[in-house]
């Protein structure tokens, strides 16, 4: 029975829905297909009223305008009258709003947040959406949106909301000649040659879509700066931009070279201490803010991967960034200094660099300066452990930097949704202040009392016409600003509200998707980087599997550093008996990982290095569990195939097919990973595969012979 009623919507369904290529992201606003909510939500809505017409509320009456239009199919009315099934927007400074929202409501949504209260006025049903500022309300008028997109009842609201971190931020590792590092989804968006003068629609869209998850943020180029970006020329061009994003609340950062005093200003050094140098970087910050008034500040990544830096000069990451923080303080702007900082000439672990380096400053930095560190210790991984930095500098407000673009999570081929992965390291407990210290505490400030709070992820974003170059891809983008906006919520109700905007609210389909969305991160871990291992994929590119790679002019970028595989076993001994890099977290946090017999099988191999038959929880020893996860993995992407093929006609078929297509290479390249790993790894165990797995196709000489050399995404910094 409950077959025939699949395929009979599936027969309604199909031809009914509309080719989609994706563009408009999670707002595309088409007419609602459920005649029930259809008709409770036009009896409760007929007309709109603004308060006032500055650029960021006719922001959100453009947006609200279309938006009801589309959903509704009903022409929605500009009223100045209070009538029934008004929708009335403004802020808490207009006296109609004051007098009908109680002000306990505008104390809890705070300065960018909203609040969305069905209220009856002088006998009159309307809905009022409203924040204490412009873009509060602008964000509440995008909540509605997605409460009506997602088909909520919406007879009786009563909704307050508020950022937990103040700075949500976008980093683009766009080049200045539109390449961009790490980047899979085309080209830069920014059109450098064609600004100031010429405004890509584009510009627009990816504002709005940033403000509808309430994303205030973003660092144009790449952390690997080229200074050009901070000559006049290129200014005027990022205040183009920094004009089309303002009414949506998002301000513009630029990353800055360390050396640009040098380069571009004509000095001969860049050391921080040098007064010259102090005053090149004071008239920069001046100039910048004459054309962009509401500029953020610099993003630096210095002495990290040949970066120059204040260290270049014998001065310290403090020097170096306080030294920008001065220039930037008379404007109100900040500076965000990554910490992710890693030598070739420190023989110690890897895993210990950023920590060494940046612990000793705790408090040494001025109060407009974040350090901004990456969500695990080495490398935006399939799995990490938090990185040791969170609760170790209690002095200094940290800013969480995640990665969007699918560096090490097979680029924008393999659906991965990583919410799961997000949630996992801002859950995880640093026992900083004993129990239940979590990450998301220490970046939300409560942990701390910090005044400034920030949460970056680099951008997955180009100029495939679906901006991610995988119609999941987009569900990152989204699901960093949802947990940017309010990190307590859960994976789950991330992808449900994003499925329904984007695919359907046919409850069986977005059961489906969701199933597969929220299996797909460990799915890929398994197939890639199970048990602990990590940084095992190809040299440099990071495409596929290469854990034999042994030739990098640095040690820490070989493979063979990370897994450490020998006769005896396997995995990086970070215990006291190794390189001790446990000894940075709080003794509490450290006792998960420390002992073999009880550190979670997820992170084993990257903390301890253990021998082939050892026994593993399931009673495997643990290169059966090895071959076991590998096998699990890949097969589990057939799953993924057969429950997306299951879903024919009820997305639209140009976005079910290239999800199609995209699996049958993400299967693939499971498989390759699973063989080229499992052969690689036996050559130490010398011992067979599990009885019953099916023997690789091809030998390992042959997966060691794949060489890739136009693999997308590496750049250089232009
Ligand atoms: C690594 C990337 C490299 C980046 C670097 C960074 O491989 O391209 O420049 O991170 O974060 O993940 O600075």
């Amino acid at each position: 029975m409950k077959r025939f009623f699949l395929f009979f919507i599936t027969v309604i369904l199909t031809g009914n829905i509309k080719a989609e290529n994706g563009y408009e992201l999670w707002l595309r606003y088409y007419k609602i297909d459920d005649a029930a909510i259809l008709q409770q939500y036009r009896n409760n809505i007929s007309s709109i009223q603004f308060t006032s017409s500055t650029p960021t509320l006719l922001a959100a009456k453009e947006e609200l305008l279309n938006g009801l239009q589309g959903l509704l199919d009903k022409k929605i009315t500009e009223q100045n009258l209070i009538t029934n099934g008004c929708i009335l927007v403004g802020t808490s400074s207009d006296p109609v709003i004051h007098s009908i929202i109680s002000s306990n409501f505008f104390s809890k949504a705070g300065k960018e947040g909203y609040v969305i209260q069905t209220v009856t006025t002088n006998q009159k049903k309307v809905i009022v959406i409203a924040g204490n500022t412009e873009v509060g309300a602008l964000y509440g008028c995008f909540a509605f949106l997605r409460l009506l997109q997602t088909h909520q009842n919406i007879q009786n609201l009563s909704i307050v909301s508020a950022p937990r971190i103040q700075l949500r931020m976008l980093d683009h590792w766009d080049n200045v000649n539109r390449t961009i590092e790490r980047g899979y989804a085309g080209m830069s968006i920014w059109n450098w040659h064609k600004l100031p003068d010429y405004i890509d629609k584009r510009y627009k869209d990816y504002a709005r879509a940033n403000a509808s998850i309430g994303i205030n943020a973003v660092a144009l180029n790449n952390v690997n700066a080229n200074a050009i970006m901070l000559t006049k020329d290129y200014l005027i061009k990022v205040a183009a931009l920094a004009e089309v994003f303002r009414p949506y609340g998002i301000k513009v950062y630029l990353s800055a070279k360390f050396s640009a005093p040098v380069e571009i200003g004509g000095l001969k050094t860049a050391d921080p201490l040098d007064a010259q140098v102090q005053n090149w970087w004071k008239q920069k910050a001046d100039e910048i803010y004459t054309y962009i008034p509401n500029f953020g500040g610099f993003l630096v990544k210095a002495n990290s991967e040949e970066q120059p830096g204040p260290q270049t000069y014998n001065r310290t990451h403090a020097d170096g960034a306080n030294m920008l923080a001065d220039a930037l303080a008379p404007h109100g702007g900040i500076v965000i200094w990554r910490a992710f900082v890693y030598s070739n000439e420190n023989t110690d672990d890897r895993f210990k660099q950023a920590y060494n380096e940046f612990k000793p400053f705790d408090g040494k930095f001025r109060n407009n300066v974040l350090i901004q560190v990456k969500n695990g210790p080495i490398d935006f991984q399939p799995r990490e452990p938090f990185h040791p930095l969170f609760g170790a500098m209690p002095h200094t407000p940290l800013v969480m930097e995640f990665q969007l673009t699918q560096e090490y999570l097979g680029f924008s081929t393999h659906l991965v949704y990583l919410a799961p992965l997000f949630k996992e390291c801002l859950d995880a407990d640093t026992y900083e202040q004993g129990k239940n210290s979590t990450v998301s505490k220490v970046i939300d400030g409560s942990s701390e009392d910090h005044k400034l709070t920030g949460m970056a992820a680099v951008a997955n974003i180009g100029s495939d016409i679906d901006w991610t170059g995988h119609p999941f891809a987009q569900a990152n983008w989204y699901a960093f600003g949802r947990l940017a906006w309010d990190h307590e919520l859960s994976a789950a109700q991330i992808a449900d509200e994003w499925i329904r905007q984007t695919f359907t609210n046919i409850q069986h389909a977005v059961d489906t998707i969701k199933n597969i969305m929220l299996a797909s991160r460990e799915i890929t871990v398994d197939y890639m980087t199970p048990l602990g291992l990590h940084h095992i994929m190809g040299y440099s590119h990071h495409y596929g599997p290469a854990p034999w790679y042994n030739a990098a002019q640095r040690a820490d970028w070989n493979p063979v550093y990370y897994h450490k595989a020998d006769s005896l076993g396997i995995g990086f001994d970070r215990t006291a008996t190794g390189s001790n890099a446990l000894a940075q977290y709080a003794p509490e946090a450290r006792k998960q990982f420390q002992d073999l017999h009880t550190c979670d099988e997820k992170y084993l191999l990257w903390f301890h290095h253990v021998e082939w038959n050892y026994k593993m929880h399931s009673g495997r020893s643990l290169w059966d569990e090895l071959c076991y996860k590998y096998y699990a993995g890949a097969d589990s992407v057939k799953w993924m195939q057969q429950q997306w093929n299951s879903l024919k006609g009820f997305i639209d078929d140009e976005r079910f097919e290239q999800v199609q297509m995209l699996l049958t290479i993400q299967q693939k390249e499971a498989v390759w990973w699973r063989n080229a790993c499992v052969l690689y790894f036996q050559t130490f165990s010398r011992m067979p595969l599990p009885k019953g797995f099916e023997q690789p196709a091809k030998n390992l000489e042959y997966y060691e012979s794949l060489q890739f050399p136009y693999a997308p995404g590496i750049s250089g910094n232009q």
